[in-house]
């Protein structure tokens, strides 16, 4: 199993050779295509507002198809998202559901689920627990595919784990706003994350029943929602490949947030949970995982989740892993507060590296700066909340800043570095309020 303690750099870097020398076999689209199609698809206009059309088109390699998993999933109606999204929670941006980031006022470190933000390609499937099976299979197992019941899975030994998923994109339209950059996707503010207790089995002990082999490279998980279709081309279902040095460390296949059954919008019956990761990672309604004895591609990490754009490879940046850091207030934007009263400032504070170090805030626009209290032990893949107590002077317009440095060195930045999607946004967001 040595080599499945193969450090991420070198597995990109040995990934990197093989796909040059042809060995890796792409999914799907030509990358070609994909290019012009994302420019197609033009600045600020939302890539993934794609419908639901599930006519099987050249894109699904018919050769790579998994062996049918035996789920039946019937689609949701439109905005295809199953809970309830009052306002005062979400804010709805196409297909998605964004969490209101002052609704957190007053919730503890998890994200209760009827808040969690939702994230849907097309729309979310109502899946049978009873029928539907998880398959593992491929070129990087010693054997033929194995397939594991919801019953299975349960049965075997589990682990939680306090984790965030976060959008990649999470902050993107702070490019357009505050750093005056367009960019493609959703516009996301701060609340495209959320924290939970995940519950279910880590992906190595399934990866090991299946047979997993020591030539293993990839795994490739796959969700079980409608195939994603963008400008007409169809992409096949969200499917994106992980090294199986990460799949084999605390990638957990999960079945249940915060104590319960996961809910229908956040991958029931099973989902996987990739900490500090993308959440494009974290695949919901887990169908099938493929096992590469070859690196695998996939719309999901050759075209999309890479950073393009002037500062960036011809042919982008390798795939994105970690979460960068973020701050935010659980306050409304354009908030009105009193002037010469004693108003309790909230936030959080989060990274994909390491445990937040410190929070400092400003209610001057910047100039001066002062320590956040914190008030959650700083551990990885989660957040810390913190406070700061503020007297607003006069009456008129403020800006609130909060900035986070983490455990591994990183702090944010003044501008937060352009790519054409707008991902990974890191830089301290400027927070607008009212003094009356
Ligand atoms: N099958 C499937 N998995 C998916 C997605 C999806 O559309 N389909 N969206 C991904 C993205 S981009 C994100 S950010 C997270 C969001 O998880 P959530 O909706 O539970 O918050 O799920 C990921 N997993
Ligand atoms: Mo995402």
């Amino acid at each position: 199993m040595a080599h499945h303690a193969l450090s991420e750099s070198a597995y990109d870097r040995r990934r990197l050779r093989q796909w040059v020398r042809g060995e890796a076999r792409t999914a799907g689209l030509k990358r070609r295509d994909m290019l012009g199609l994302l420019a197609a698809a033009g600045a600020a206009a939302p890539f993934a507002a794609a419908g639901s059309a599930s006519a099987a088109g050249p894109a699904s390699a018919g050769a790579r198809e998994a062996p049918a998993a035996g789920a039946r999933t019937v689609s949701a109606a439109a905005p295809g998202i199953v809970k309830p999204l009052p306002p005062e929670l979400f804010t709805v941006r196409g297909t998605n559901a964004e969490t209101v980031f002052s609704s957190l006022r007053g919730t503890g470190v998890l994200t209760p689920a009827d808040r969690f933000f939702v994230r849907n390609h097309t729309s979310t499937p109502r899946i049978d627990a009873q029928g539907w099976e998880l398959t593992v299979w491929g070129s990087g197992l010693g054997g033929g595919p194995v397939r594991f019941s919801y019953d299975d899975l349960r049965a075997l030994p589990a682990t939680t784990a306090t984790a965030f998923v976060e959008c990649a994109g999470n902050g993107r339209s702070f490019y357009a706003t505050q750093q005056g950059q367009p960019v493609s996707g959703t516009a996301w503010t701060l609340g495209a994350i959320g924290v939970a207790r995940w519950r279910g089995v880590r992906l190595g002990e399934v990866l090991r029943r299946a047979g997993v082999s020591r030539h293993a490279v990839d795994v490739l998980p796959r969700g079980l929602d409608d195939e994603v279709v963008s400008a007409g081309v169809n992409l096949g279902r969200v499917r994106r490949p992980l090294p199986i040095a990460k799949a084999m460390d605390d990638v957990l296949v999960a079945y249940e947030m915060n104590g319960e059954p996961l809910p229908p919008d956040h991958g029931y019956p099973v989902r996987l949970v990739v900490p500090g990761w993308v959440g494009i990672s974290s695949v919901k309604w887990l169908g099938d995982i493929e096992v590469g004895d070859a690196p695998l591609y996939s719309p999901w990490n050759t075209d999309m989740y890479r950073l393009f754009g002037p500062d960036h490879p011809p042919g982008g940046s390798a795939p994105l892993t970690r979460q960068t850091l973020k701050s935010a207030f659980e306050l409304d934007r354009d908030a009105t507060l009193p002037a010469r009263r004693p108003v309790l400032l909230t936030g959080r504070s989060w990274s994909g590296a390491a445990p937040v170090r410190e929070v400092e805030i400003s209610t001057d626009g910047g100039v001066r700066w002062r320590r956040a209290r914190l008030h959650d032990v700083p551990r990885p893949g989660s957040w810390v909340r913190w406070s700061a107590t503020w007297v607003p002077p006069a009456p008129g317009p403020a800006v609130l800043l909060a900035r986070a440095a983490d455990r591994a060195g990183r702090t944010q930045p003044e501008a937060s570095a352009h790519n054409t999607q707008g991902y990974l946004f890191d830089a301290v967001v400027r927070h607008p309020v009212t003094v009356v």
